[in-house]
């Protein structure tokens, strides 16, 4: 693909428009960029994009606020930021004059040199990319880990040759706009309902994540969920090799869990990988993350013996049930990244304590009231800050105690005057983090600080 002289829109200026706009004026294209905010909201990123064409007015055009693009030379593609949907009018308006539209995955894909790791689904992406880029990391010499835990695969394109290995998360914004992009291996971890506010129903959501198979062949693996029916029907449509994963029965190829041990089964047999106790992750979720970065590690081609050691190294992630501090005997944790309602559900399962949550952020028009059976005789007071608050108050208050926040230090506050010695204060919020937060790190970040500050207070 060459994008010397070509004019590309870029739509959206966030982490990956800047990275996109960076990739084609380094490879010689003149680019138009759109977003919705204006230009002072968007002067950091702005700053980037003028000194990446090295301040030449004549390859740059800027085009915020929500105008639609100038006319700018002939347009010959479109790349599109995961945050904006297709039904964007710049992306409508692009169409309509015929202009191809790609995601950043699509057109870092194009370029990329080695092989790729791809991991889809709706909860658990970003440990299980984290953890494969481990596993890669123990028997390969190079490897990358990217996409959707923050670091644009855009990125990744120049400095790497054919050797590596990539390890990248994708979310169903990113894959919906693929073409030609085959990942070696693929993986989905399982399919709950997730983004309901860009979707119109479970279909299209699930649709969008099943591109992440849609160009493989009999040469690459698919890995995919056992124990998830919605997941598991996907198999009989694909072309790739199949290596299942699950926690709740032996499967034919893949990974299992017998006797509390982690096993794998492949065509010369079966083999005990590690005992359940070697994991350092909380919670039955995440030993269904183990299996599948297991199953994952062996399409692969690493050793079993160097899983098992990435496996027994790999400690939770910032934001995923991260263990903050302890005060008065009362434990406080932060999954800050549980941002729909299935995420929330693992979050609290994880614990035999006592829990006072702490839920509520920015609704994605889920459904609160799947939470009642899980939290009953768990949880012992609701703690609700944000956009979704009522909403989660009437799907959950008449059964749970609940108190109404107005900012993240309040709910710590009066979640610890609700706890007890022996309970867990958990941040699990259900929700995105858009109306109050830059993100749900933003959003952890608030909580953990918050939480060292009732610390020192209580020491005095
Ligand atoms: N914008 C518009 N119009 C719109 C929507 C957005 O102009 O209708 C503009 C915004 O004004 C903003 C820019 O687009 O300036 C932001 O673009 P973006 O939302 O695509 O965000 P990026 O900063 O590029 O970050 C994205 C991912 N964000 C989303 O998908 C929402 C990041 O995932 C990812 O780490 C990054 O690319 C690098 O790949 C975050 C996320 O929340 C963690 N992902 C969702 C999730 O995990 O649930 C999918």
């Amino acid at each position: 693909m060459d994008l010397a002289s070509k004019s590309i829109l870029v739509v959206g200026l966030g982490r990956t428009g800047v990275s996109v706009a960076r990739f084609l004026l380094m490879r010689g294209a003149n680019i138009l960029v759109t977003d919705d905010k204006n230009e002072p909201e968007l002067s950091g990123q702005i700053g980037q994009v003028w000194a990446a064409a090295g301040h030449d007015s004549s390859r740059v055009k800027l085009c915020l606020g929500g105008t639609l693009p100038l006319q700018f030379g002939k347009l010959v593609l479109v790349v599109l930021s995961p945050g904006v949907p297709v039904t964007h009018p710049s992306v409508r308006w692009a169409v309509a004059c015929g202009v191809p539209v790609i995601s950043e995955i699509e057109l870092a894909y194009r370029f990329l040199k080695g092989r790729t790791v791809g991991i889809t689904g709706s909860n658990g992406k970003t440990t299980c990319t984290a953890l494969i880029g481990l596993i890669l990391a123990k028997q390969y010499r190079k490897t990358f880990v990217s996409g959707n835990i923050g670091v644009p695969l855009i990125d990744r394109v120049e400095a790497e040759d054919e050797t590596c290995w990539h390890s990248i998360e994708l979310s169903s914004f990113q894959l919906e706009t693929v073409d030609q992009f085959r990942p070696n291996v693929a993986v989905l971890l399982n399919l709950t309902p997730d983004h309901m506010d860009r979707y119109k129903d479970m279909k299209a959501y699930q649709s969008a994540k099943s591109r992440i198979f849609a160009n493989q062949r009999q040469d690459d693996v698919a890995v995919l969920n056992a124990d998830d029916a919605r997941v598991a029907s996907m198999a009989a449509a694909l072309r790739a090799r199949v290596l299942w994963f699950g926690r709740q029965r032996p499967v034919c190829r893949g990974a299992f869990v017998k006797d509390a041990r982690i096993f794998i089964r492949t065509d010369d047999g079966e083999a005990a990988l590690l005992p359940l106790s070697d994991i350092r992750l909380r919670g039955d979720h995440n030993v269904e993350n183990v299996l599948a970065c297991t199953a994952a590690g062996v399409a692969a081609q690493v050793e079993p013996e160097r899983i098992a050691e990435a496996v027994r190294d790999f400690k939770a992630m910032e934001h995923r049930l991260e263990q903050v501090e302890t005060v008065a005997g009362v434990a406080f944790f932060n999954d800050s990244k549980a941002t729909n309602v299935d995420a929330a559900a693992k979050a609290l399962q994880a614990f035999r304590e006592p829990l006072v949550v702490i839920m509520g952020g920015r609704d994605k028009g889920a459904d609160f009231a799947t939470l009642r059976e899980i939290a009953k005789g768990r949880v012992r007071h609701l703690v609700l800050l944000g956009e979704a608050a009522p909403k989660i108050q009437s799907a959950l208050g008449a059964q749970i105690a609940a108190s109404c926040v107005a900012d993240m230090r309040a709910a710590v506050r009066v979640a610890f005057s609700m706890a007890r010695a022996g309970d867990i204060v958990l941040l699990a919020p259900g929700c995105a983090s858009f109306d109050m937060f830059r993100d749900y790190q933003e959003r952890g970040q608030v909580f953990k600080a918050a939480v060292c500050e009732l610390k020192e207070k209580n020491a005095k």
